[in-house]
């Protein structure tokens, strides 16, 4: 007789849970390292800088010192309450005077990265020539309002934007550059513009951005107004960064000299709608009878709506194809063979085509 609730022995069922218990440790064991590395990205991503990046679909970016933004900056080294800007010091990153801007392209931390602190500026300051920390500050009182920028034996100081062009393109910057800085310093300051597409690895230089000497000794207001349009590899990306640097400046010997203050000022960042680029795709199909067997060395010629006309034949199975033909237009397609007629197309190219098929019309003189 069969029983309904066969007894099941206890070593049974620590065979049966045995294997169990096994996969639930692998199981547990397993997700250890993920949930360990997860805690190593977000550490990461907290090293990384600022910040906000300007949309610049949303509007235009700009910035600059005045008598109205003179709040913004109100304690040294905090730039929290200046959306899309940051200065840094530049610590070191050159190892003498009169080193060419354009040519330091690091930054002074870990993997090129700007993290959110240490950041620099000193703020609220009056006449430039009567203040001599390098690195940055923010005048906002007196002749030159201005963000400046003075080099020293440490000093490479520069300031970044971080725009967001996602959907943009022709992204246009303009900028000032001018010497604030009435005192006796007489030093060649160089300032160079440049960028990068994410938050690691070397800017670029952008060569169009140099200003060679922005200042000239004894007497300030030397002025020069830039505008930039970014290189289009910034076109369309979300984390891009642009920064404005000087070095620790020489006199005009190459020597040694205290640099002047070189003044930043009317930032603006402006772009346009990035238009799609029309990608040129293949358009193909095939031309057969009325039985649905292939018409080779039929020719089949594409004429788009400005004249244009190009033609290729059908292979022996009647195969065809144009190849780079520009997409986003619309094309007359007819197929010319000496048995059989067929019927002409148009057709509204956006994207690749493989099923552009002809099939002979049958016509009663024909038959
Ligand atoms: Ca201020
Ligand atoms: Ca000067
Ligand atoms: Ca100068
Ligand atoms: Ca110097």
């Amino acid at each position: 007789m069969n029983c309904l609730h066969p007894r099941v022995s206890r070593s049974r069922i620590v065979r049966l849970l045995t294997p169990l218990a096994f996969v639930i440790v692998l199981v547990l064991t397993a997700s250890l390292p993920t949930k360990l590395s997860e805690k190593v990205i977000d550490l990461g991503i907290k090293t990384q800088a600022n910040s906000t990046y300007c949309d610049l679909a949303s509007s235009s970016m700009s910035f600059g010192v005045s008598l109205a933004t003179a709040g913004q900056i109100t304690s040294n080294d905090n730039w929290s309450n200046v959306p899309c800007v940051e200065g840094y010091f530049g610590q070191n990153l050159t190892a003498t005077h009169g080193v060419d801007p354009q040519t330091v392209l690091g930054t002074e931390f870990a993997n090129n990265q700007l993290p959110n602190t240490p950041t620099n500026v000193s703020a609220n300051k009056g006449n430039p020539s009567a203040f001599n920390a390098g690195g940055l500050a923010e005048f906002d009182s007196g002749t030159y309002l201005a963000i400046g920028l003075q080099g020293n034996v440490q000093a490479n100081p520069y300031l970044v934007f971080y725009l967001n062009a996602t959907g943009r393109g022709q992204v246009t910057m303009n900028y000032t550059v001018q010497d604030i800085d009435g005192g006796s310093n007489n030093s060649v300051s160089m300032v160079a513009l440049q960028y990068r597409v994410g938050t690691t690895g070397n800017f670029i230089n952008i060569p169009e951005g140099f200003v060679a000497d922005a200042t000239v000794g004894g007497v300030a207001g030397a002025t020069v107004n830039k505008t930039i349009v970014l290189p289009a590899a910034v076109n369309n990306q979300p984390n891009v960064q642009v920064r404005i640097i000087t070095t620790n400046a020489a006199n005009s010997s190459g020597g040694s000299t205290p640099d002047e203050w070189i003044g930043i000022n009317n930032v603006s960042f402006s772009s346009s709608v990035l238009a799609p680029t029309a990608a040129n795709v293949s358009v193909g199909g095939r031309v057969m009878n009325e039985q649905g067997y292939g018409v080779g060395r039929a020719v089949v010629s594409m004429f788009d709506m400005e004249g244009g006309v190009r033609t290729v034949r059908t292979n022996q199975f009647g195969y065809f194809r144009f190849t780079d033909v520009p997409a986003g237009r619309t094309y007359v397609v007819e197929v010319a063979s000496k048995q059989y007629h067929f019927p002409s197309q148009i057709i509204a190219v956006n994207d690749e085509l493989w099923d552009l098929n002809f099939v002979a019309q049958t016509t009663f003189f024909r038959k």
